[in-house]
């Protein structure tokens, strides 16, 4: 096997530079990707036998990035992202300069790493709409087949389906009782589909909700569902679903289009006070949005979905009579302060800030019984843990009322997909909410009014030297900088302002919140000429 690994390696040059897994995996130009991907794929068989066995996760996404990027991340098996201790071993493989050196490091794994190379490989792997996307499998299949691991093409599906295939397939042997779901698109749209189908019994309809995919994988996907669903309680008009005109993936569309420009997508044709979404380019966001009667626009972010989530978890948890049941919101620093003085004030619930990245909000939500965590950019979901899925599943009611909002409750827990942010189910999980609110997306938007708050990247010398501290909310290094910062925040109402180096680009961002616009935009203004 080691001489195939050489000889498969030596047709995946790699390019002069330096990579490293980030928050997203490994992603940048497409055209440099061809022999990072292959040696993903060596890591990704190394991952599965190490774990004895369990099928490893590979998507080729690059999410909302232009259509001339793409790149990939490894799914660990409960469909979570890769273990941390891992990323490093990723970027020593993606790094290594000769074939020879591949082969030496992927050796050395093996040994330091303790992994029996007689346990079978199993991964599987799906990929999104861009053009790239075939050329780079490829390159994938040669280093699976290189190592003789056992693989699974998935063809084109969202980043949330296939955390959800690796779940349900790492789940449907012992020590697991059940299955998550059955892992194919069919098990995927039926879970999902039913729940939904359950949670809308008697509800009624809402009016049409208006879906951006972004021209990427979501719209086929949605579509899917959408026909699962029916349009007798689904009444849904999806746009920007053209995946085969490449060059429209993610412009002047998307999740990230509506959120950083804070207008509806040019293709969008509304009335006042209709529902919007946009998805991201592999589906894994949302943000909700509507032009109010004056035709001003109002984004529904991740805070929005947060609290709409939490708001009805709490209630419908009551209603089931559930006692001592903790749920708490996790959030990043990028959450507007309204919003967390919404969780903590009116909603009476724990909040938990962690540094940007799923991974981490992820991992904080773990620590409760239900663990809503939403990005502001609308990347998110709802855990629920181990025990809190026993109760639910073996709780006895003891009224009608009780019953029938306990069986809302397990419908809710199947609607969620729990791997990871799922734009599908988010959508429906906010369809089913205002539905039993009787909401529409103004009396949504009315719990709580953002504060006036914006975002600047700066251009460092070294993003490297800004040290965090605090969930990222202070700066540790360079020294003297935080002082400022504080000296500053403190003349403004309600101001705060942090900088932090970004994980996806080479820049700092400022985020900046206070009580008036002008004065947000002048706190951002004068931290970025500090940071600078
Ligand atoms: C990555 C993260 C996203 C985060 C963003 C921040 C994942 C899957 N994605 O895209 O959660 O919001 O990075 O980017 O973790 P930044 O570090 O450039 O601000
Ligand atoms: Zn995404």
């Amino acid at each position: 096997m080691t001489s195939q690994i050489v000889e498969a390696s030596s047709r995946h040059p790699k390019p002069d530079r330096v990579f490293s897994y980030g928050t997203a995996g490994f992603r940048m130009k497409a055209v440099l990707l061809d022999a990072i991907i292959f040696r993903v794929g060596l890591l990704a068989a190394l991952r599965s036998q190490k774990l004895n066995g369990k099928t490893i996760g590979v998507m080729i996404t690059a999410s909302h990035n232009v259509p001339e990027d793409n790149g990939v991340k490894l799914i660990d098996p409960m469909g979570e992202m890769l273990e941390e201790s891992w990323e490093a071993h990723a970027a020593t493989l993606a790094n290594a300069a000769t074939d020879e050196d591949v082969l030496a490091i992927y050796s050395h794994l093996i040994v330091s790493l303790k992994i029996n190379p007689s346990v079978p490989a199993r991964v599987i792997f799906a990929r999104d709409t861009r053009e790239s996307g075939p050329a780079l499998v490829a390159s994938l299949v040669d280093a699976l087949t290189a190592v003789g691991a056992d693989f699974t093409d998935h063809g084109l599906l969202t980043t949330p389906q296939l955390h959800y295939f690796v779940r349900c397939i790492n789940t449907q042997n012992p020590p697991h009782t059940e299955a998550y779901g059955v892992a194919t698109e069919q098990g995927y749209y039926e879970k999902i589909g039913n729940a939904y189908k359950k949670l809308m019994q008697g509800k009624p309809k809402q009016g049409t909700v208006t879906v951006d995919c972004a021209n990427g994988i979501g719209a086929p996907k949605l579509k899917g569902l959408a026909d699962f669903i029916g349009k007798d309680t689904l009444d849904i008009k999806i746009i920007n679903d053209s995946v085969d005109v490449y060059s429209k993936l993610n412009y002047q569309c998307g999740a990230d289009f509506v959120k950083t420009q804070q207008r509806l997508p040019p293709a969008s044709q509304v009335a006042s006070l209709a529902r919007c979404a946009s998805l991201d380019g592999d589906a894994d966001r949302i943000v909700y949005y509507f032009n109010d009667a004056d035709g001003i626009f109002h984004l529904l972010d991740g805070d929005k979905i947060a609290t709409l989530a939490a708001s009805f978890i709490t209630d419908l948890v009551k209603a089931v009579g559930l006692a001592d049941f903790r749920i708490g919101v996790i959030q990043s620093a990028y959450a507007n302060g309204s919003s967390t003085g919404y969780i903590t004030k009116t909603l009476s619930l724990p909040v938990v800030c962690t540094p940007t990245g799923v991974k981490h909000l992820h991992h904080a939500a773990t620590k409760f019984d239900c663990g809503v965590y939403f990005e502001a950019n609308g990347h998110g979901t709802v855990l629920f843990s181990h025990s809190a899925h026993q109760i639910i599943k073996s709780h006895l009611p003891e009224s009608p009322a009780q019953a029938t909002a306990l069986e809302n409750l397990r419908a809710l827990v199947d609607l969620i997909n729990e791997t990871v942010g799922d734009a599908l189910s988010d959508l429906l999980l906010v369809e089913v909410i205002l539905a039993h609110k009787g909401w529409g997306p103004k009396e949504w938007d009315s719990t709580y009014t953002d504060l006036p708050n914006r975002l600047v990247r700066v251009e460092v010398k070294d993003r490297t030297v800004f040290k965090t501290t605090d969930a990222e909310r202070r700066l540790l290094e360079p020294t003297g900088v935080q002082e400022k910062i504080d000296g500053l925040v403190g003349k403004y109402k309600q101001g705060r302002s942090f900088a932090r180096a970004s994980g996806t680009e080479d820049a700092v961002r400022v985020y900046s919140e206070a009580a008036e616009r002008g004065e947000a935009e002048e706190l951002a203004r004068l931290v970025a000429d500090i940071v600078a």
